[in-house]
């Protein structure tokens, strides 16, 4: 399926899976690198965070990798055509659901458009990437079908959603306004998935993402993934400025030395 007709089932559903979308060789990648974080030093410090679950925050400033994911091109086409121009990396965390875990209460993504009564527009989307299989018995998210479109007060039920089953290096895509949970672990193993979620350029991003990666680290990054974190600019208004010029300056040599030649950029 290409990117116009995932875009269709996802404004019909609230979700699509693309299966095997990433090969295991970044899986492992991505693995290598989180490894030193998964050691059971970052449970979760609620019911909704997961007394059983590990998260690890900040990730583009913990594992390099973790970009091919948020920029994956198939996913970024997905996106253009459900957010506006300039849509901002709103969180990237790593969720590790270790065995004996409970289900989380049902919620949404775009939690800034929660301002909005329902039925409302996405002002984010989010993405979960699986890198284990994800499967019934290991907390996969559950997902509630066409919940972008509820009214406002309608309240889901364990028989509303379907479990998002697909197997490692797979993606699942969905509206920032879908309600969804994280599932029970009821499996000896742990379930490990990446979700980067993107947020339309007006909404406060969910991890202050400038100051969760040091300026030296997002200068390492693609012009892309930098512009995400924040390092750009939205009209109306220059909106993102920065002393009244464009962030990129500051973590960007070569863009301040194309300004100063006067070439447009
Ligand atoms: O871990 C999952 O499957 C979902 C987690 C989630 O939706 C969240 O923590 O916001």
């Amino acid at each position: 399926m290409d990117a116009s007709e995932l875009v269709k089932r996802i404004r019909g559903d609230g979700y699509a899976i693309v299966a095997n979308a990433v090969d295991c060789t970044l899986v492992e990648a991505i693995k290598r690198e989180l490894a030193p974080w998964l050691m059971r030093q970052h449970m979760g410090r609620n019911d909704f965070e997961g007394y059983h679950t590990e998260r690890v925050y900040a990730l583009l400033a913990k594992a390099p990798s973790i970009a091919g994911l948020i920029e994956h091109p198939l996913v970024l086409a997905i996106v253009d055509q459900l957010l506006p121009v300039n849509y901002l990396l709103s969180a990237a965390l790593a969720i590790n659901v270790h065995p004996g875990e409970t289900p989380q209460r049902f919620h949404v993504d775009d939690a800034g458009g929660n301002l909005l009564k329902r039925p409302r527009v996405h002002v984010g989307v989010s993405t979960m990437w699986a890198l284990d299989d994800f499967t019934v018995a290991n907390g996969a998210t559950e997902i509630v079908p066409g919940s972008h479109l509820w009214e406002e007060g309608r309240e889901p039920t364990p028989a509303d959603a379907v479990t998002a089953v697909m197997p490692a290096g797979s993606v699942m895509i969905f509206l920032g306004n879908v309600l969804h949970r994280g599932g029970a672990n009821q499996s000896t193993g742990v379930r490990l998935g990446i979700t980067p979620q993107y947020c339309a350029p007006f909404i406060r991003q969910l991890e202050n993402m400038v100051l969760a990666v040091p300026p030296e680290i997002a200068g390492r990054y693609s012009d892309r993934i930098q512009s995400l974190l924040g390092y750009s600019v939205v009209e109306p208004g220059f909106m993102g400025y920065v002393d009244g010029l464009h962030p990129k300056r500051l973590i960007d040599p070569e863009y301040r030395g194309r300004k100063a030649r006067g070439i447009p950029s």
